[in-house]
């Protein structure tokens, strides 16, 4: 018998999908778009629909391993959670309990898979990775401008004259975007994509303007001056809604509109179209997080916000910067969830830059690390450094699904469940404005245990078991906290999914959530932290600008964006096809360097080396070399392997793409 149910993508994506899944005999048979879901429509991608691998499939890890004689072997539930439990009492007393180390991200938008965040508190506080690989920079920088980050409702867009795509490869991360966009184009609304790569979106595009990596700054500051000088500005939004727009006045007097041009590969008369574009709105503008994984990367964003305030598209219909919907995580009580307040001693370390952290702490060092949610050994920047500090550190669980680059160092793997089978809330804070519900539909496979359990059973083992001593609904009710005055919990289960009562149309009232209450050209808060808080001209780290001497002996910039076909490191394991390293190509290097698809390359730079097969990029803007992020070790291995360290201006966010290589073909 089969039975068709509601449920949700627990990916971390931009679009958060329901789903409809078949479940036949106790087990996953197909996954679909739930066609009642407002935003799914009944369409999903392929990572949604391989989850069914990633339950069914016979690599999954469904017993607990421990290294012994250096392999790993099966082992009891029992042993596993006793020798971990052992092992951090001791800890607590012979070295503290920051000598315990989590290191976590985000791979599952699971309310419940917060908990982590509980048993660690409870347990008197860890070393905590913070930062964000992801987003961080063009955060902090929404926050200084508008006071926090938030986005217009999707149907919003039909409101617009001009879109502009800027920095989001919208045709593979955020799928039902995608959608509104084709349709936009069919009513006459004008699309323009900014990117240094000729994306699937850009195909579509009325003009793709191939900007240089991390130049979207200074071109924001050029079409900025350029609406200036045709007088397009909108000085009702500067004098009565802003603050602070002379200090962009007097840096518009310094910029040269022949540097913008030289710098950013982009032509006079394209900086004059966009001036009018964004001049003549309303215009809305849907950044991606490319470009500020840069060290320039806050400022960049924060030049983008200005060009859109200060030419009349914030808080109007059709307007808008959307970088991300920070409303929908602020509507539940993570604090009800994680327990901040538990925690007597803490330590952080940036997830950017952990491995450094462990190689070099001693009071602790780090005895202990816990690896959930993510799998750090690919996503993680220097990957032979984040090798090497995992290496140092004794003993290491990683609680996954498959024995992944991470697990593989693992001394102890904890298996978990999948989506199908826990209950959750999912959620993703960055497009749309729904939240859903997902069942558990079928039985866990083998003895794997969802992270609520093993850390229930860690808890109950530590003496802080009553903290854990809630039933799943009693947690999820905690979660929604006032949420479930408008949207109690059994309705939630039984319609499938919410709309949050957000704005539509953020901003509307120009009541900015900044110090002064109106949009910050110049930051006080920023100020208030002891900041310029100005924006700037500013360059990424590894440019010719900033570095002439690196970007000499490695003359390009190389990208590492997300695969078209997996989230992250997640689906690599089930597409034969992406069992290899792709290395794309620019036009000018393929012809500089006599390449050709199919070369067999390698790509290097102080860091490290990764060797791949050319494909040549048929459009693009120049020096530009991209490799997919991701990609297994047993597979080539990941493009991390040459990425930085290094922070962005603003935020703690990454600076992936701030990475100048070199390439030869293999001899
Ligand atoms: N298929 C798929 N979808 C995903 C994910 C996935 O792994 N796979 N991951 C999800 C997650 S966690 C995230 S954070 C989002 C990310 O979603 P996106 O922001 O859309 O994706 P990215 O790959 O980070 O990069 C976006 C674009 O930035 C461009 N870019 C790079 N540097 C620059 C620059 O200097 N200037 C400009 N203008 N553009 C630049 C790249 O060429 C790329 O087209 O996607 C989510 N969706
Ligand atoms: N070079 C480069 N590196 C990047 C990026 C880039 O653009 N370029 N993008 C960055 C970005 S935006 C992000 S968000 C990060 C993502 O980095 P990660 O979140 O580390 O990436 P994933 O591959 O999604 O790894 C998640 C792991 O979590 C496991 N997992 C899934 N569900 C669960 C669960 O419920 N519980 C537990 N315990 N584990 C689970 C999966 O099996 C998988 O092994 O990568 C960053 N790294
Ligand atoms: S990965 Fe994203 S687009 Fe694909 S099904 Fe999940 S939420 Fe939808
Ligand atoms: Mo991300």
């Amino acid at each position: 018998m089969s039975e068709v149910k509601t449920a949700a993508c627990p990916l971390n994506c931009w679009d958060a999908c329901g789903f409809r899944v078949t479940i036949e005999h106790d087990q996953v048979k197909k996954i679909e778009g739930n066609p009642d879901h407002p935003i799914t429509q009944g369409k999903i991608c392929g990572r949604g629909r391989l989850l069914k691998e990633r339950t069914n499939a016979g690599e999954r890890i469904v017993y607990p391993l421990k290294r012994i004689n250096g392999r790993l072997e099966r082992i009891s539930w029992d042993q596993a959670l006793d020798e971990i439990a052992d092992k951090m009492r001791d800890l607590k007393e012979t070295a503290g309990t920051t000598s315990v180390m989590h290191s976590h991200d985000y791979s599952n938008s699971g309310l419940l898979k917060n908990l982590d965040q509980r048993f660690f508190n409870c347990y008197g506080g860890v070393t905590e990775v913070t930062g964000s690989l992801c987003w961080g920079a063009g955060i902090a920088a929404q926050a200084f401008d508008f006071g926090n980050a938030y986005s217009h409702a999707p149907e919003d867009i039909y409101n617009s004259r001009h879109v502009i795509i800027w920095g989001r490869n919208v045709v593979r991360t955020n799928i039902h975007l995608f959608s509104h966009l084709k349709e936009a184009k069919k009513r006459g609304i004008s699309l323009y994509v900014i990117d240094p790569i000729h994306n699937g979106t850009a195909k579509m595009a009325d003009q793709y303007i191939p900007i240089k990596p991390g130049m979207d700054g200074l071109l924001a500051l050029g079409i900025m001056k350029e609406i200036t000088r045709l007088g397009l500005e909108s000085s009702t939004f500067i004098n009565k809604y802003s603050h602070g727009f002379g200090d962009i006045e007097k840096l518009l007097k310094t910029i040269s509109m022949d540097e913008v041009v030289d710098k950013t590969n982009v032509s006079r008369g394209t900086i004059e179209e966009l001036a009018k574009v964004y001049g003549n709105g309303p215009t809305t503008t849907f950044l991606g997080l490319g470009m500020q994984r840069y060290a320039n990367g806050g400022n960049t964003i924060r030049t983008i916000d200005a060009l859109a305030a200060m030419s009349g598209n914030i808080g109007i219909p059709g307007g808008g910067v959307n970088y991300a919907n920070l409303g929908v995580g602020e509507s539940f009580n993570k604090k009800a969830l994680t327990l901040p307040e538990r925690k007597q001693n803490v330590r952080t370390f940036t997830r950017m830059n952990q491995a450094e952290q462990i190689l070099s702490a001693q009071y602790p060092a780090v005895k202990l690390l816990f690896v959930t949610r993510s799998n750090p050994i690919a996503q993680v920047p220097h990957t032979s450094k984040i090798k090497e500090a995992f290496q140092s550190i004794e003993t290491k669980v990683v609680v996954d699904q498959f024995l992944t680059d991470t697990a593989e160092m693992a001394d102890y793997v904890l298996p978990c469940t999948t989506t199908f089978e826990e209950e959750d809330i999912y959620y993703s804070s960055m497009y749309h404005h729904f939240i859903n519900y997902g069942p558990q539909l079928v039985s866990p496979r083998g003895e794997a245990k969802s992270d609520l359990d093993i850390w229930r059973e860690l808890a109950n083992r530590l003496g802080f078991g009553a903290d854990f001593n809630y039933s799943k609904d009693e947690f999820l009710k905690m979660g929604l906290g006032k949420l479930e005055d408008i949207i109690p919990l059994e309705e939630l289960k039984e319609i499938g999914q919410f709309k949050l009562p957000l704005a539509s149309v953020p901003w509307h009232n120009y009541n900015f959530q900044t110090p002064s209450g109106k949009y910050e050209f110049t930051s006080l808060r920023a100020e208030e932290e002891g900041l310029d808080g100005q924006i700037k001209v500013l360059f990424p780290v590894e440019s010719v600008e900033q570095s002439p001497e690196l970007a000499n002996k490695y003359p390009y910039t190389l990208l590492s964006i997300h695969p078209l076909r997996s989230n992250h490191s997640q689906h690599y394991p089930f597409i034969e096809a992406m069992q290899d390293v792709a290395v794309e190509v620019s036009m000018d290097i393929a012809k500089e360097k006599e390449l050709k698809d199919g070369d067999s390359v390698y790509l290097f730079n102080d860091r490290g080396e990764l060797k791949g097969k050319v494909k040549v990029l048929k459009e693009s803007a120049p020096g530009v070399i991209n490799v997919d992020e991701g990609q297994w070790q047993k597979f080539g291995g990941s493009v991390n392997n040459l990425t930085p360290t290094g922070e962005s201006d603003i935020g703690v966010g990454s600076i992936l793409y701030d990475c100048l290589v070199n390439i030869e073909k293999n001899s």
